[in-house]
């Protein structure tokens, strides 16, 4: 008996003592680094970052306008405070003016989001006016000098293709291959660089997992199924658009943000667990993809999933990385939510749930690196109502991004989310990610303190 226990312990010690090593939480001494002086080549580019329903107004006919008027099954509402997007930042009509504030940074790249709802209001019919519109905004930035770039789906479908099931059917795919069809041919002699799928794990995830995200299920077995038809729909669209005119000349990439899950209990063996598996469905099936063309998920009880293809492999020109922070998780007895997060004492907290972690964003970029595609960061950016952690964010970022690149990674642009403060989703307008504050009853757009280390930095002059 006394030698069965002996055993255990030592499985249990090596085990921990493996992870340790190969999953290394990593953590620098602050205090030791300098951050200024950071150099970037001429060809790096400088970049600002929005999406449609966050910040252009008058988005009513998409999946999320009518979840932010549903109730859930509490009767109690889906956005914090019951907030709506409404007219948002009124982008739609102030993009010119929006387009100067960007001027005024001396950014050189905008990426925005194209309301699908908007300009394919009906399966059967699309909208000149709005297509116009986007016609008008791209024209807008190449005036100024500034390169756009356009993502295609970035959280929002349309009321009609969500009515067809919208990403949890295979087949619903092909609207969306063909709304992209249809939009590349107007854009692509102007914009170079396309964003397919704005963060399909967020996506799968928030609306299938956790539920907060429309339309709020909570089975994980969904959650798998939608991401790997979201990730199919990358790929269909990446080969229908490099096969187009223009297609070549253009670079086409997914995006995904990486967010790491550590233990909790460094020693405890269900953290670990927790950590593995939401890591796995959260980063490792769309990475796998990515690099191999297959998903291959087995955790019984929870989610089960074969998928390849001999398409999908390296079907990407860029990796569009998101990254904010990681979570600490510790396992719970509850066959819902098996596990919870939790901070450590000496975090420096954004207003996010999640802390400030710049060695998370060198991780992820070392990550990202292992698909062996150029890698675009297109957002990373902190929610700070006070203005009082912007500065440092963005210092400590940005020098976890340089040290990547100073080490021989390809990363091509940093876009900084976001421009302006907008609708952040379930959590409303709290959040205050931008460069810019807003205020929500006279659209006032001012520069926050904080930016201006970034402005500084790409200028330079830190
Ligand atoms: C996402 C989106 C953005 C968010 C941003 C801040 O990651 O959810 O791409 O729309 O607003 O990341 O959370």
């Amino acid at each position: 008996m006394m030698i069965i226990l002996i055993i255990v312990c030592i499985i249990y010690l090596l085990f921990i003592f493996h992870m340790l090593f190969w999953h290394s939480e990593l953590k620098w001494n602050w205090d030791k680094i300098d951050t200024s002086n950071m150099k970037f080549s001429n060809s790096f580019y400088w970049g600002t970052a929005t999406a449609s329903h966050q910040v252009e107004g008058n988005c009513k006919n998409n999946n999320w306008y009518n979840w932010e008027n549903s109730k859930d099954e509490n009767n109690a509402p889906r956005i914090k405070d019951n907030q709506k997007a409404n007219l948002a930042c009124d982008h739609w009509n102030r993009y010119k003016d929006d387009i100067k504030l960007i001027t005024n940074l001396g950014l050189t790249h905008y990426r925005i989001s194209l309301e699908w709802s908007k300009i394919q209001p009906d399966k059967d019919e699309y909208n000149q006016e709005a297509i116009n519109h986007y016609v008008d905004v791209v024209d807008s930035l190449l005036e100024k000098n500034i390169t756009p770039v356009i993502t295609l789906h970035h959280f929002t479908n349309p009321i009609w293709f969500d009515q067809l099931g919208g990403f949890e059917k295979e087949d619903n795919i092909d609207f969306f291959v063909s709304f992209c069809e249809k939009i590349f041919p107007i854009f692509s002699d102007k914009v170079k660089i396309w964003c397919t799928i704005n963060e399909p794990e967020v996506y799968s995830v928030m609306g299938y997992f956790a539920g907060v995200f429309p339309p709020g299920s909570k089975s994980p077995q969904l959650t798998v199924e939608v991401l790997k038809n979201l990730l199919i729909a990358h790929t269909s669209v990446y080969h229908k658009l490099k096969n187009m005119p223009n297609g070549l000349n253009c670079q086409i990439g997914l995006v995904k943000n990486i967010m790491q899950f550590d233990p909790y209990r460094k020693w405890h063996l269900l953290d670990w667990i927790v950590c593995i598996v939401t890591n796995k469905i959260y980063n490792g099936i769309a990475l796998s993809y990515l690099k191999t063309g297959t998903i291959n998920i087995n955790y019984p009880f929870l989610v089960k999933l074969y998928y390849s293809s001999n398409k999908a492999a390296l079907a990407t020109d860029f990796f569009g990385l998101n990254y904010y922070s990681h979570n600490y998780l510790k396992f719970k007895f509850d066959k819902y939510e098996f596990f919870e997060n939790k901070y450590m004492e000496d975090d420096i907290m954004t207003d996010m749930p999640y802390p400030i972690y710049a060695e998370g964003f060198y991780r992820a970029i070392k990550e990202a690196e292992k698909i062996g595609k150029p890698i675009i960061i297109t957002e990373n950016g902190i929610a700070d109502y006070k203005d009082n952690r912007r500065s440092l964010f963005i210092e400590r970022y940005i020098y976890a991004m340089h040290k990547a690149i100073q080490e021989g990674t390809d990363i091509q642009g940093y876009f900084y989310w976001s421009l302006m403060d907008n609708f952040e989703w379930a959590e409303g307008y709290d959040m205050k990610f931008g460069l810019y504050e807003v205020d929500f009853k006279t659209q006032e757009r001012t520069l926050r303190k904080g930016s201006e280390t970034f402005i500084n930095i790409i200028n330079g002059q830190q």
